[in-house]
Parts: C-alpha cells; sequence; structure tokens
C-alpha cells in the first residue's frame, strides 16, 4: 500500500506514469518480481487501455476498437494502486510529480511510460481537415476512429483523384509497420469493391517504405506489383481540404511546394510526448522525448528514473513487442536497485528489439523483427521476408490473446526464450 505523507502526498516505492501498453505490463512483471511490502502506484486518469495494434485491421472492419479495449481499472494487478489522475509535471530532483488534481506523489524509483500522442500542428490545415473532409483521416487517433472504413469504403475510380498515405517528415511516430499497413488493407479494400486499377501514391520524406532494407525490399516489389507508386523524398507539410489538395516539398533541394489532390488521404501524424514529460526540462532530449539509455533504458542523468515504451528516446520502431522485451531489461534492473543490490549477476541489456507484422495483401502479413542495428531478428526459423497466411492467423487471433492474457499479466517478457526454443528444435531436425 502507499504511505500517505500528509493528506495531500502519497508515497511509493515504485511510481509508474501512465496505463499503457508499457505501465501495465511491468506494473504486473514487478508485482510478480517484488515482495508484497514494495510498494507500486501507477497514475493514469484515462477511463479506458486500448489494444493499439488492432487500430489498424479495424479500419476496415476486420477488428472492432470497442472489442479491443477494457477499463484500465479491470486491468491493475492485485496489490498495485492505481491514482485515476493525470500527471501533470515531474520534479526528478525532489523526487516527486505533481498531478492535475493537485496532488503529489513522492516516489523512490519513477517509471515513466506516458506514451506519445499526435502532433497536428507540425502540418499547416491537417487538424481541419480532419474535423471537416471525410476523405481525410489517420488510424492513429482513437478520436477519430469513425473515419477510416467511411473514407476508405467511399474511395472510387470515378472520382480521378488518387489516394495517398503518408508518412511524417521526421522519424517521431510510433509503429512505422502501421503506416504501410493501412495502404495495403486500403487497397485491397479497393480491389474487392470493383475498382480496378486503383491509383495508389505512397508519399515519403525518406528513400525507403521501410526502414530495415532486408523487409523492405520484399515490401517495396509488393507494392510494385500491386501498381502502387512509391513518391520518395517528398515532404508533407500543408493540406488544403477544401480544394483536396495536399503540398509537398522536395526534402533535397527545397524548392516550391508541389500541389497534389487527394480522392483520399491517410496521414500518418508527427507525434509527442503528452504535457507531463514536456513540461519536465529535466528529463528530455532536444526533442522532448524522455533521455534514457538505450540499452538499460535508465535515464541518462537521474539513475532512479527509467522509460519505456514510446515516451523514452531509444531509437527503435515504437512497438508493444519492443516493450515487451524492454521489460526483460527493466524489470531485474528495478528489482536489484530495490531489494537485492548485493546481487552481483548481470542483469540483461535491451538491444532494440522491436516486431511489426505488416499486413500486405490477400490475407497474409510479413513479420518484421529487428534490433538497434537493423539486424534481422526472426522468431520463427524460416524466411521472414515473405508473406504468410500463417502469420496473418497469428496476427490477428494469437497476438490479442498473448496481449491480453500474458503481456498485460506481467507474463511475456518478448519471444526471445521461444526464438531459442524454435531455433534448437530446428538445429536439432537437420541433424
Ligand atoms: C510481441 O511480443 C507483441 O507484444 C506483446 C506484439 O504486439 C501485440 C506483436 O505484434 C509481436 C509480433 C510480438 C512478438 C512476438 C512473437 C511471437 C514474434
Amino acid at each position: 500500500m502507499a504511505t500517505l505523507m500528509s493528506k495531500q502526498k502519497l508515497c511509493f516505492d515504485v511510481a509508474i506514469i501512465g496505463a499503457g501498453s508499457a505501465g501495465l505490463s511491468l506494473g504486473a512483471s514487478l508485482r510478480r518480481a517484488l515482495p508484497s511490502s514494495i510498494s507500486i502506484g501507477l497514475i493514469d486518469g484515462s477511463k479506458y487501455h486500448y489494444y493499439q495494434p488492432s487500430w489498424t485491421l479495424a479500419a476496415i472492419r476486420k477488428a472492432s476498437i470497442e472489442r479491443n479495449r477494457r477499463p484500465i481499472k479491470s486491468l491493475i494487478p492485485r496489490n498495485v494502486d492505481l491514482i485515476e489522475s493525470h500527471a501533470d509535471s515531474i520534479s526528478p530532483s525532489s523526487n516527486s510529480i505533481s498531478l492535475k488534481d493537485g496532488q503529489q506523489v513522492a516516489y523512490k524509483i519513477l517509471v515513466v511510460c506516458c506514451g506519445i500522442e499526435p502532433n497536428y500542428s507540425s502540418i499547416i490545415g491537417l487538424k481541419e481537415a480532419l474535423d471537416n473532409d471525410d476523405e481525410v483521416f489517420t488510424i492513429f487517433d482513437i478520436d477519430y476512429r469513425h473515419k477510416p472504413f467511411p473514407a476508405i469504403s467511399s474511395f472510387s475510380a470515378s472520382k480521378d483523384r488518387p489516394a495517398i498515405f503518408t508518412y511524417p517528415a521526421n522519424e517521431l511516430f510510433k509503429c512505422r509497420g502501421a503506416a504501410c499497413k493501412i495502404m495495403f488493407l486500403s487497397h485491397d479494400l479497393f480491389l474487392k469493391n470493383g475498382i480496378r486499377n486503383p491509383q495508389t501514391i505512397f508519399v515519403s520524406p525518406k528513400n525507403y517504405l521501410f526502414s530495415v532494407q532486408h523487409y523492405n525490399k520484399p515490401l517495396e516489389q509488393i507494392a510494385k506489383e500491386r501498381h502502387i507508386e512509391l513518391m520518395y523524398g517528398k515532404e508533407f507539410r500543408r493540406i488544403d481540404s477544401e480544394n483536396k489538395t495536399i503540398f509537398v516539398k522536395d526534402v533535397q533541394s527545397g524548392g516550391e511546394e508541389v500541389p497534389m489532390k487527394y480522392g483520399m488521404l491517410h496521414v500518418t501524424p508527427e507525434m509527442q510526448c503528452p504535457p507531463v514529460v514536456r513540461n519536465s526540462p529535466d528529463l528530455i532530449d532536444e526533442q522532448s522525448f524522455v533521455s534514457v539509455d538505450p540499452y538499460t533504458l535508465r535515464h541518462t542523468r537521474f539513475n532512479n528514473v527509467f522509460a519505456l515504451g514510446d515516451a523514452c528516446n531509444a531509437p527503435t520502431s515504437k512497438t508493444a513487442a519492443a516493450v515487451a522485451d524492454q521489460l526483460r531489461a527493466v524489470c531485474p534492473a528495478i528489482v536489484k536497485d530495490l531489494v537485492s543490490s548485493e546481487n552481483k549477476s548481470e542483469v540483461p541489456k535491451y538491444a532494440g528489439y522491436t516486431a511489426c507484422p505488416i499486413y500486405t495483401g490477400s490475407n497474409k502479413v510479413l513479420l518484421a523483427e529487428f534490433d538497434y542495428d537493423k539486424k534481422p531478428t526472426g522468431t520463427f526459423p524460416f524466411d521472414e521476408t515473405k508473406s504468410r497466411h500463417s502469420m496473418y492467423l497469428v496476427k490477428r487471433y494469437i497476438m490479442p490473446w498473448l496481449y491480453w492474457s500474458l503481456f498485460l499479466r506481467g507474463l511475456w517478457h518478448g519471444p526471445f526464450r521461444l526464438r531459442r526454443v524454435l531455433y534448437g528444435l530446428r538445429m536439432k531436425t537437420i541433424k
């Protein structure tokens, strides 16, 4: 239980900010690993926790957003305290957090897992377009959950304007694969709706579809087979939704804005940490993400602060799979700090593992798994550059179960062990 220091001040051995994927799975993992006398507090004023990987399939009604959410209260492990308020700012030099409702929370160890949110201001006219134009949508914002399906299903060739999918100008967004997935999913639906040659364009400031070459090549090949145009080196910074036009600039040469008409537009917005992090200057880097050592996820200046999930600046693709593997490093480090500092055994390092099951059309999925070095780190002992129906079934049916029943309950710290077993079995059969 929390200690009540005064009427206004709560105190926890471990305070976790955010009941998203990272906060809940860490809270549950720590509860299993720490003695019950160690208090754990989880701070979040939201009502629901969403299974975000369902948002892509929900866009074409192969999943339901409502069925993939749970009240946060129902997910809090026994003997973890939920503080139902939003954190407002953190003062790491005095080990305390100010909450929006005026309370103060003191901690011995703080873990910042508050996630990230869209920053629409980086594209002129985008918020108005999302609010007013039915042909503009994003799958990255729960507030716009009503938009994707109508926008995709009413796209038609007769508009004579293409369907456009965009990446943001910088790398500050979550789940790189989701921006590709929604394109292939939409393209499937266009074909299913009888559009014979749906004009589809992917606009990216980079010169790739996916940042890891090993997976980028097959994804580009699939786009080519589907006659999807890949427009590289173009930055999208302005939209005039009244005239159904976006304006792009060449990244290399700068130069004039070039107008492009759209008949449907999916935007992957730039993202930023919520105010609690941006209001805490001691904790952040120049892009206002929590500054951590990429291998330990411990803060670069404050030894008793960690951050994991989307809000930390570890340079990997931000996914729930990354969080699961991060737990392998963070959980034992916290246990060691609090109860077994004399234990000399090494805490595992996080090597940047992340995974992204990318839907590539016709009920097939390419499972991309890689680390900081962009080295493929496949769990399954087969060629992961191939799109497979089996991986689609894993994504659609196994992953939600793994997420709710194992991961959020502190029983899944990534596929590290599974990989060893599967590769071990393969070596045995080869012998
Ligand atoms: C994973 O661990 C995870 O997080 C809990 C996901 O999110 C739901 C994933 O999509 C994937 C692919 C993994 C990695 C697991 C395996 C079995 C490769």
